[in-house]
C-alpha cells in the first residue's frame, strides 16, 4: 500500500475537516486515469516511471486491451494532513451511469479538458451531472504537449487557445448557473405565495403582501464569483498528465516574485490576463494586446516551458539542457538522460520540476470543500424523493439534516449511509482470506481464469458508498431504505434496528459483516469508519439490489434516486450453448443485474432472457462479464435486437416518384381493412366495432399528433406519471402531497399542450383527454369524443377546490361510466404493441368517437367498489417490466415479469363485473377486446409508418479522413446536420445522426476507415419517423418503373418491419424466387 501506512489513513479519517471525497470526470481519452496515475505515484502505490504508462485504476483486462476506463474505482491518498479519496471515472458515454455512481458520493470533482479537443459532449454532460449533485468543480487543462509537438504552435498562439478552451468551460458553467438561478427564483416566489397561505394563521409573520419581481433580481444578487474556472483564482491547473507536469499560476507566482522582487500577490493577479511587463519602468502593465507586447503568462510561463521542450524533444541540444537543469536545480540519473527517447528525459525533469501531482493535490485540498462544507440545499435535494418537498416530511426527518452539516462521528450520530452501486470481487482477494494466498491480492479485479468447479461460488460483492453521519462499525445492524419507503409510516411503527423487524414496506434491516478501505486493485479491512469518508462495505449483497439508503434511524428518506444521462436501448437475447446449463445462465445475470448500475435484465413473455445495455462497448463488456465472471458459461447472443416505434401520419401528397396523389390513393390505403358484420368502417378512417355479445358498440378514429405534442408528451413521462399516481390516488380517495413546483410544471404541461393542438379537429382537446398510454404515460393519448358523455378529465386532480365536487358528478355518472376503465385498458393494450410488428406505438391520438351500450336489463346500480377493483389490477399491469428491477430496490430480486401485459384481459375481467358473464365471457374483458381491435383497426386505416430510434454522434476528422467519414456515414443511412472548423486547429467537427439499427460496428469503421483518428460517441437522440411506407407496392407506371414490380430492395422499413416480425415469430409475406425464367435468359445472353 505504498508509504502510507493503514494506520496513519485510520488516523486521517478521523478528521473530516481534512477529508476531500472527489472524482475526476472529463471526455472519453481526456486523460482522466493518466492523471490518477500520477497522484497513485505520489503515495508510492505505484513507481513513478510508471505513471501514464500502467493506468492502476483501469484493473480489467479489457479496460487495458481498449484503452477505456469502463467502471468507477476508488483509492484513498495521502497528501500532508489530507486524506483524499479519489474516484476514477469513465469518460465514454456508455458508462455515464458510472459516473453518476461516483459524483453522488462526492464533495468535489477535477474536471479535465483536453487542450486539443477543447469542450466535448461529455465534458458538458460531467459538467451538468456535477452540477445536479451540487459538488463543486476544479479544472485541469491537459495535453498541454499536444499544442507543442502536435499542433506545434507557438506559445503566444497556445495562450491565445488556452483562452478560448477556458471561455468555452466557462460557457458552460454559465448557462448551468443562469438556468439554477431562474429556477431558485421560482422556488421563492412559491415559498412567498405559501407563507401567503400560511399567513392566514399567522398573519403577523406574513410578509409584505405585493411582491414584484424583476427577470434579472436573481442574477444580479447571486455570488458567483467561486463558480467560474479562472487561474488566478486556483481552481485551474495546467498539465501534460503523460509527461508528468503540471502547474497552476501559484508556482509561478512564487517562484517570479523572488527573482523579480514583485509582491507575489500582484503577480498572482497579474499573470493570467492582459498584461506585460515593461522592463525599463520595472512595472507589470495593462493592455498586451493593444500593444502587441508578450503577456505576462507567455512570458514567464509558458516561454519556460516550449524551450525545454525546444531543447529536449526537439533538438537534444546536450549543453542547453545541462544548463537549463542546473537553473532549476534538478538532477536526473544517468540512464534517463542517455535513454534514447528524449520524453524519458524530459519527463524526469519536468516530474521535479513541476509535479503534476503536487500541483493538482494542493488545489483540491485548498479548493474543493470538506465533508463539513456540506450545503443544506444539497443535503434537502437528496432528501426529497419524488414529487414530495422537504418541508413536508416528518419533524423526525427534517432533524436530521442538522446529522448530515454536522458530519458528526459521535456515538449518538445517527449513521447514515449511501450505497451508489455493488461491484464484485474474487473473494479470494479480500483481505481476510488473503493471508492464506500471499501475492494473489494483487491481482483481485483482474478478469478471473478458468477455475475449478467448486470455487464458483466464492465471489462476493461490495457496496460502494459513503458515511454521511455517524460511524460505521463492523457487525452493526442498519436500517435498508428501499426507493418507495415513507418515514412517516417507518416511524409509527419501528423506533430500533433489530433482527425482526415489523412489517414495514420497503423497509428491511441488514448486518454490515465487514468494512473495507477502497485502494484501487486491493481491499483493506476496517473496522470502523467514521463520517465523510468513502468505504466499502460486504455482506449486503441479499438486501441491496444496485443502490440503497441505508440508516440507524427509521425517520430517513430514502436519497434521491441516481441521476442517469444514458438510456439503455440495445437489447439482445441471450442463451446457453449448452441449454442444461441455463441455471448458471439466470444465476449469471442476475448477478450482472446486480453489479451494473444500468445494466437491465429481463425475461421477455416468449421466455427469452434479454439484456438491455447502454450502448455497444457496453454490451460487449457485459457479455464478457457473463461469460468470465458471472455465469461462468458459453453463451450466444442474438443479434441486437432495435426498438422501433409505430405510428400514423397525414396522407401523403405525392407519391414514391414525386407525382401528385389524387383522392383515390387515400382510398387505397384505407382498403386494408377487412369489414365484416361487428367490423364497420367509414371512409373518414372511423373505425365501428360491436362485441361479441352484441352490447357494446365503439366508434374509434386514429390520428396523428403533431410532432412537437409527441415530443412534449415524451419528454414529460415523468410527470405525467406523477399525474396517473394522483389521479389514482383521488379515485382511491387518498391525497398525493404533491410539491408547488410539480403542480406548476403540470400547468405548463397542459397549458403547452393547449397551444399546441389548435384547429377545429382539436377543440377543447386537452380537456377532453381520457388517457396517455401505453403504461399510462406513453406519447400516445386516448380522446374523449363520445357525445353525451361526462367524465372528469385527467387534470382533475389539478384543480384542488373542486376536487370536492366530484363526488357530486360521480353519483349521476350513466351506467357506461362503470366500464370507463375498460375502454382504457384497450387502448393501453393497443399502445402498447401495434398492427405493424408489435411495436409500442408513438405520436397517435385515438379518438372514441361513440360508445353505445345496449344492456338487455338496464343497469343502475353503481358499484364503486367494482371500479375502484379494475383500477388497481390495471394499475399493476401497466407497471413497466424493466422498472420492477428497481434502481434502489431493497430486495435481492433481480429479471423482470412478462413484457407484455396481455394476461391483464382475463385477470381483470375475471376480477369484477362477474354479474355480466355470458357465453362470451365477462362483459369487461370483451370490452377491452372490442376496444383493442378498434384501435388497432383504425390505426391500420391510415397511412401507417415505423419511427427508428436515432443516434447523435460527433466526430472530429481531420481534412485528410472527412470524405472515408463521410462515405461510412452515407452507407450506413446517416445525415450530417453540420460541419464545422475546431477553432485553432485543423480538425473539423461533424455532427451527425444516425439510426440506431445502422450503428452496430459504426465506431469500429469509422476508426478503422480513418486509421485512429476519428472516434465518435453514439448518444441516443431521438425517435424519427422513417419516410417510406412499408406496406407500399408500385402503381402507377412511373413508379413500376423506377423501382421494378417488387420495389422491396430500396424499401428500408419494408426491411425493419420484415425483422421484427420474423424475430417474433410473426407471419412474413415474402416470395423467394419470382420470374425464375429471367435467370435463363441471362444465361442464353452469354
Ligand atoms: N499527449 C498526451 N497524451 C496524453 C496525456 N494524458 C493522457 N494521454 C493519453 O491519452 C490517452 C487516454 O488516456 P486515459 O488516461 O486512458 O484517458 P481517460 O480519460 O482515463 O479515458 P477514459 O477513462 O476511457 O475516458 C492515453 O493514450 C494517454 O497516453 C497528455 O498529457 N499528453
Ligand atoms: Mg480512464
Amino acid at each position: 500500500m505504498g508509504h502510507t501506512s493503514l494506520d496513519k489513513i485510520k488516523a486521517l479519517q478521523k478528521n473530516p475537516a481534512n477529508v476531500r471525497n472527489l472524482c475526476i470526470l472529463a471526455h472519453v481519452d481526456h486523460g482522466k486515469t493518466t492523471l490518477a496515475d500520477s497522484l497513485v505515484a505520489s503515495n508510492g502505490i505505484i513507481s513513478s516511471r510508471l505513471a501514464g504508462k500502467l493506468r492502476y485504476l483501469d484493473s480489467r483486462e479489457d479496460e487495458q486491451i481498449r484503452g477505456i476506463t469502463m467502471k468507477s474505482s476508488a483509492i484513498s491518498l495521502h497528501y500532508k494532513d489530507y486524506l483524499i479519496n479519489l474516484i476514477d471515472s469513465p469518460g465514454h458515454v456508455d458508462f455515464s451511469s458510472e459516473v453518476s455512481t461516483a459524483v453522488r458520493l462526492c464533495d468535489g470533482a477535477i474536471v479535465i479538458v483536453d487542450a486539443v479537443e477543447g469542450v466535448c459532449p461529455q465534458t458538458q454532460a460531467v459538467l451538468r451531472q456535477a452540477w445536479l449533485e451540487n459538488i463543486r468543480p476544479v479544472l485541469v487543462i491537459n495535453k498541454i504537449d499536444r499544442l507543442i509537438m502536435e499542433l506545434k504552435l507557438t506559445s503566444q498562439e497556445a495562450y491565445t487557445h488556452l483562452q478560448k478552451i477556458l471561455e468555452q468551460v466557462n460557457a458552460v458553467t454559465g448557462s448551468l448557473f443562469t438556468s439554477k438561478v431562474l429556477e431558485d427564483r421560482a422556488v421563492k416566489e412559491e415559498r412567498a405565495e405559501e407563507d401567503k397561505e400560511e399567513g392566514d394563521i399567522k398573519p403577523a409573520e406574513c410578509p409584505g403582501s405585493e411582491q414584484v419581481y424583476d427577470w434579472s433580481a436573481g442574477l444580479e444578487d447571486s455570488d458567483d464569483s467561486q463558480l467560474y474556472f479562472s487561474p488566478d483564482q486556483g481552481n485551474v491547473v495546467f498539465a501534460s498528465a503523460i509527461d508528468g507536469w503540471g502547474f497552476s499560476i501559484q508556482q509561478f507566482a512564487q517562484i517570479h516574485s523572488q527573482r523579480m522582487g514583485i509582491r507575489a500577490e500582484v503577480l498572482l493577479k497579474t499573470l493570467w490576463g492582459d498584461f506585460y511587463l515593461n522592463a525599463k519602468a520595472k512595472k507589470i502593465m495593462k493592455g498586451a494586446h493593444a500593444k502587441g507586447k508578450k503577456p505576462l503568462f507567455v512570458q514567464l510561463v509558458l516561454d519556460n516551458i516550449w524551450s525545454l521542450y525546444d531543447a529536449v524533444v526537439t533538438r537534444r541540444d546536450k549543453e542547453k539542457i545541462e544548463k537549463m537543469m542546473m537553473s532549476l536545480g534538478v538532477k536526473v540519473m544517468t540512464r534517463d538522460s542517455r535513454h534514447s527517447d528524449p520524453k524519458v528525459l524530459l519527463s524526469a525533469i519536468c516530474s521535479q520540476w513541476l509535479p503534476v501531482s503536487q500541483a493538482v493535490l494542493f488545489m483540491v485540498c485548498d479548493k474543493l470543500p470538506s465533508p463539513l462544507d456540506m450545503t443544506s440545499e444539497r443535503i434537502e435535494r437528496l432528501m426529497s424523493v419524488g414529487a414530495r418537498r422537504f418541508h413536508s416530511l416528518p419533524l423526525q426527518t427534517q432533524e436530521l439534516k442538522t446529522a448530515f452539516m454536522q458530519c458528526s462521528s459521535d456515538d449518538t450520530a445517527p449513521v447514515i449511509v449511501f450505497v451508489s452501486k455493488m461491484f464484485m470481487v474474487d473473494a479470494k482477494a479480500l483481505p481476510q482470506n488473503k493471508q492464506s494466498e500471499g501475492v494473489s491480492g494483487q491481482m483481485q479485479g483482474l478478469p478471473l481464469k478458468a477455475k475449478p468447479e467448486e470455487e464458483e461460488e466464492k465471489e462476493t460483492f461490495v457496496a460502494f458508498a459513503r458515511v454521511y453521519s455517524g460511524v460505521v462499525r463492523r457487525g452493526q445492524k442498519v436500517f435498508v431504505m428501499g426507493p418507495k419507503y415513507d418515514p412517516a409510516q417507518g416511524l409509527r411503527m419501528v423506533r430500533i434496528v433489530s433482527a425482526c423487524l415489523p412489517p414495514v414496506p420497503h423497509l428491511a434491516c441488514c448486518t454490515m459483516d465487514s468494512l473495507y478501505l477502497l485502494m484501487g486493485r486491493e481491499l483493506e479491512e476496517l473496522e470502523e469508519v467514521p463520517s465523510g469518508n468513502v468505504l466499502g462495505i460486504g455482506g449486503l449483497e441479499e438486501c441491496v439490489l444496485k443502490s440503497a439508503t441505508l440508516s440507524t434511524s427509521p425517520a430517513l428518506p430514502p436519497f434521491i434516486p441516481l441521476n442517469f444521462e444514458a438510456t439503455p436501448i440495445v437489447r439482445v437475447a441471450i442463451e446457453p450453448k449448452h441449454p442444461s446449463e441455463m441455471p448458471k445462465l439466470v444465476r449469471g445475470m442476475r448477478l450482472l443485474n446486480q453489479a451494473d448500475p444500468c445494466a437491465e435484465v429481463l425475461i421477455q413473455e416468449t421466455g427469452e432472457h434479454v439484456l438491455v445495455t447502454a450502448g455497444e462497448v457496453h454490451l460487449q463488456r457485459c457479455l464478457d462479464d457473463l461469460r468470465e465472471r458471472f455465469a461462468k458459461i458459453e453463451i450466444s447472443a442474438s443479434k441486437p435486437i432495435i426498438p422501433f416505434r409505430e405510428t400514423v401520419i397525414r396522407p401523403p401528397k405525392v407519391d414514391m416518384v414525386n407525382e401528385d396523389l389524387g383522392k383515390q390513393q387515400k382510398v387505397a390505403v384505407i382498403h386494408q381493412v377487412k369489414e365484416s358484420d361487428t367490423l364497420h368502417l367509414d371512409p373518414s378512417g372511423l373505425v365501428t366495432l360491436t362485441t361479441p355479445n352484441r352490447q357494446a358498440t365503439v366508434g374509434v378514429r386514429a390520428i396523428p399528433l403533431p410532432e412537437e405534442v409527441t415530443l412534449l408528451l415524451e419528454g414529460s413521462a415523468d410527470l405525467i406519471r406523477t399525474l396517473e399516481q394522483a389521479g389514482q390516488a383521488q379515485r382511491e380517495g387518498r391525497t398525493l402531497d404533491m410539491s408547488t413546483w410539480t403542480l406548476d410544471a403540470l400547468m405548463v404541461l397542459k397549458s403547452r399542450l393547449e397551444v399546441l393542438l389548435q384547429g377545429r379537429k382539436w377543440r377543447n382537446a386537452v380537456d377532453r383527454i381520457w388517457a396517455f398510454g401505453p403504461r399510462r404515460y406513453g406519447p400516445n393519448i386516448l380522446l374523449n369524443s363520445v357525445e353525451g358523455y361526462q367524465r372528469p378529465s385527467v387534470w382533475h386532480c389539478l384543480e384542488r377546490e373542486k376536487g370536492e365536487k366530484e363526488g357530486g358528478a360521480k353519483a349521476e355518472a350513466s351506467a357506461i361510466r362503470d366500464f370507463d376503465n375498460s375502454v382504457v385498458s384497450g387502448f393501453q393494450l393497443a399502445t402498447l404493441s401495434g398492427p405493424m410488428c408489435e411495436e409500442p406505438l408513438m405520436g397517435v391520438c385515438f379518438s372514441v368517437e361513440r360508445w353505445d351500450m345496449n344492456f338487455p336489463t338496464q343497469r343502475t346500480h353503481l358499484d364503486s367498489v367494482t371500479e375502484k377493483d379494475s383500477n388497481s389490477l390495471d394499475a399493476s399491469v401497466s407497471e413497466s417490466p424493466g422498472e420492477a428491477v428497481g434502481q434502489q430496490g431493497a430486495s435481492g430480486k433481480a429479471g423482470g415479469a412478462g413484457e407484455t401485459p396481455s394476461q391483464a384481459e382475463g385477470a381483470m375481467a375475471g376480477a369484477s363485473h362477474g354479474r355480466l358473464v355470458d357465453c362470451y365471457g365477462p362483459f369487461s374483458g370483451q370490452l377491452i377486446a372490442a376496444v383493442k381491435e378498434a384501435c388497432r383497426h383504425a390505426f391500420q386505416a391510415k397511412p401507417q409508418r415505423l419511427m427508428a430510434a436515432m443516434y447523435t454522434c460527433e466526430i472530429m476528422a481531420t481534412a485528410e479522413v472527412l470524405g472515408r467519414v463521410y462515405g461510412v456515414l452515407g452507407k450506413r443511412e446517416g445525415r450530417v446536420l453540420q460541419e464545422e472548423m475546431k477553432e485553432g486547429t485543423e480538425m473539423f467537427i461533424i455532427k451527425a445522426v444516425l439510426p440506431v439499427a445502422e450503428s452496430f460496428g459504426f465506431a469500429d469503421e469509422i476508426r478503422k476507415r480513418t486509421s485512429g483518428l476519428a472516434s465518435p460517441q453514439l448518444v441516443f437522440s431521438h425517435w424519427e419517423v422513417i419516410s417510406s411506407d412499408p406496406s407500399w407496392v408500385p402503381t402507377t407506371e412511373e413508379e413500376y418503373l423506377h423501382f421494378g414490380e417488387k420495389a422491396d430492395s430500396a424499401n428500408q422499413a419494408l426491411k425493419y418491419m420484415n425483422g421484427v416480425r420474423r424475430r417474433k415469430g410473426l407471419y412474413v409475406e415474402e416470395k423467394i424466387v419470382e420470374h425464375g425464367e429471367k435467370q435463363r435468359t441471362l444465361s442464353k445472353n452469354k
